[in-house]
């Protein structure tokens, strides 16, 4: 399994999955999730509402229309309150539910946004730290599948904490 940290918009990804930061409601918001609904069209916004929701912490996945890549694996991550909420927990939760859905749709490149540090108010050091933690685990129990996992940061503090943390894998 390879590890990639780069700085690049997600949208723009020719991989088998990227991962949206999204909301309970799946219906779209700012940021990332915007970035995607809006490149991906609207037929990714029907397809979401289809699905009608998404619990914190968990991931569900569609096709991924007009964007370059094949599916987009949708994350609820926790909105941060002062980590005394299980927002650890459901961060890491987030990231390993979308991680299983890639093993069960036979995904071997996936590109994860820094979910819940934006909007969220995640802060970004701490995320980078549970982010790494779900990884080192995902390395013993790696199945195989995944091949490429690649952290696309938009900004230079989140590529910072990664290209650090990551170090020893890239
Ligand atoms: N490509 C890659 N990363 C991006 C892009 C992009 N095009 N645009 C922003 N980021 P956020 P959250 C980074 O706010 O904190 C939405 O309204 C950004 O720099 O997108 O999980 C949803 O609908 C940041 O590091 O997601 C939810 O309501 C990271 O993506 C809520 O925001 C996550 O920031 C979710 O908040």
């Amino acid at each position: 399994m390879k590890i990639n940290v780069i700085k690049a918009d997600i949208t723009e990804l020719k991989v088998d999955a990227v991962v949206n930061a999204a909301n309970n409601s799946l219906l779209g918001g700012g940021g990332v999730d915007g970035a995607i609904h809006r490149k991906a069209g609207a037929g990714l916004l029907k397809e979401c509402k289809k699905i009608g929701g998404c619990e914190t912490g968990s991931a569900v996945i569609t096709k991924a229309y007009n964007l370059p890549c094949m599916y987009v694996i949708h994350a609820v991550g926790p909105v941060y309150n002062d980590g005394l909420h299980n927002e650890s927990e459901l961060l890491a939760s987030a990231y390993k539910s979308s991680l299983i859905i890639a093993e069960n749709n036979n995904i071997r490149s996936i590109a994860f946004p820094n979910i819940s540090t934006g909007v969220y108010g995640y802060p970004k050091d701490k995320a980078c730290l549970v982010v790494k933690e779900v990884f080192e685990g995902f390395q013993k129990s790696n199945k195989g599948i995944v091949e490429n996992i690649i952290f696309c940061c938009f900004d230079n503090e989140n590529l910072q904490f990664y290209l650090k943390l990551f170090k020893k894998f890239l």
